[in-house]
């Protein structure tokens, strides 16, 4: 039989490392796209540069490109002929995204229209495609929890951006009958996250403040309300949307919600500190408009896909915590 390839965009981020680990196991080739900046957290290989990392794996195929550059996109595709596309490369920083909202637009917008138009153009007519579709949709929510049906109400240019991937995703599916499936995800973290997301920015600081090397953490609003779920368990979701029968839209989701305020008493309680006594509350670390709850109710994942979340959100602060006390000196 065939192997299946896979082309993973965003492989050196938190999601496409956890994925391209889950897709080596299951026997696929691994495609990525990468930038010259890039790094990698596949196996123990952290910080590795793409360079040195090509001849490491011998399943996974490197690939430099930019979701801004249709020429290089068009490129992978055609190069990698994947039977499978995770789109998932963004601009993914909700608050920055203020700061560069054309930027964020090209990237995360129509960067997802070029992953489609190639595969299109192309005729890969086989070819099936995830895109990274946000719980960040729904913004200023219009129902509690959040589902499929629920409409969208975008709060930020990341939102706007991922709010017209989606269309268009949606779109090419209806016009060219492409199997392209959107995951709408609810907040996921883990020891790969980003270091300025609010979790992966709180473990850290409380380390250090253990530690004694900070003194202080900055922070924005703490009273926003979050469905913080485990990486690793949603994209092999991902995965599953894939081997579907039939392309679709799906939540993922814990159905819990839980305020910044209360991630942080639990993280500095792992090691035994006050939250209060660190915390300074900074008016630039707030965001121009706020997404104040999200929610998620991810029962059609369950019932189709047969996904159901793991992890709690006590279990995934301790999880977050261990990984910061043993890792934390290398994460400068
Ligand atoms: P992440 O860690 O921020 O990773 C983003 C990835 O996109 C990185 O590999 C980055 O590459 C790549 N990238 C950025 N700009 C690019 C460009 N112009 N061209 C090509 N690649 C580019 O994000 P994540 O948390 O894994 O999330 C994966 C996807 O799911 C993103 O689309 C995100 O918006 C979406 N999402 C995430 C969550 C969540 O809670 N994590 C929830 C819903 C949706 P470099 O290493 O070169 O920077
Ligand atoms: O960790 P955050 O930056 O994640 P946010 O904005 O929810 O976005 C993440 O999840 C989305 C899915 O819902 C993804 F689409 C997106 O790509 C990204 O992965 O912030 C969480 C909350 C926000 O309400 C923010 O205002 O924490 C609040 N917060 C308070 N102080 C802070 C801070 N967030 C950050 N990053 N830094 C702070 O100092």
């Amino acid at each position: 039989m065939e192997t299946k390839r896979a082309l993973i965009t965003g492989i050196s981020g938190q999601d496409g490392s956890y994925l391209a680990e889950l897709l080596i196991q299951k026997g696929y080739e691994v495609h990525g796209m990468v930038r010259r900046s890039s790094r990698y957290y596949i196996g123990s290989d952290v910080g590795a540069s793409a360079d040195d990392f090509i001849p490491r794996h011998k399943n996974i195929i490197l690939h430099y490109g930019d979701l801004s550059d249709f020429s290089s996109v068009d490129r992978i595709v055609r190069e990698s002929k994947p039977h499978e596309i995770y789109n998932l490369a963004a601009m993914s920083d909700v608050r920055v995204s203020f700061d560069v909202p054309e930027y964020t637009s090209d990237v995360t917008g129509l960067g997802a229209l070029r992953v489609i138009e190639s595969v299109r153009n192309n005729g890969l007519t086989d070819t099936r495609i995830y895109q990274a579709s946000s719980s960040e949709l729904y913004g200023k929510v219009i129902e509690t929890p959040q589902k499929e049906t629920t409409p969208f109400y975008p709060r930020s240019p990341y939102a706007v951006s991922k709010a017209y991937a989606y269309w268009m995703c949606k779109n090419y599916r209806e016009s060219y009958g492409m199997f392209i499936s959107n995951g709408i995800l609810f907040n996921h973290e883990s020891p790969r996250r980003g270091p300025n997301f609010v979790t992966s920015k709180i473990c850290r600081a409380a380390v250090r403040i253990k530690n004694g090397t900070q003194e202080i953490l900055p922070l924005g609003n703490i009273n926003a309300k979050r469905d913080w779920g485990f990486a690793p368990e949603y994209v092999e979701a991902m995965w599953r949307m894939l081997q579907h029968t039939e392309p679709d839209d799906f939540v993922l989701a814990t159905g819990e919600t839980h305020s910044v305020e209360e991630f942080l008493v639990e993280a500095f309680s792992y090691v035994g500190l006050d939250w209060k006594q660190y915390v300074k509350i900074e008016p630039h670390l707030f965001r121009p408009a706020e997404v104040d709850l999200l929610c998620g109710d991810a029962t059609k994942a369950r019932e189709k896909l047969g996904w159901t979340p793991k992890t709690t959100f006590k279990q995934l602060v301790q999880t977050l915590m261990e990984a910061e006390m043993s890792h934390g000196a290398n994460k400068a």
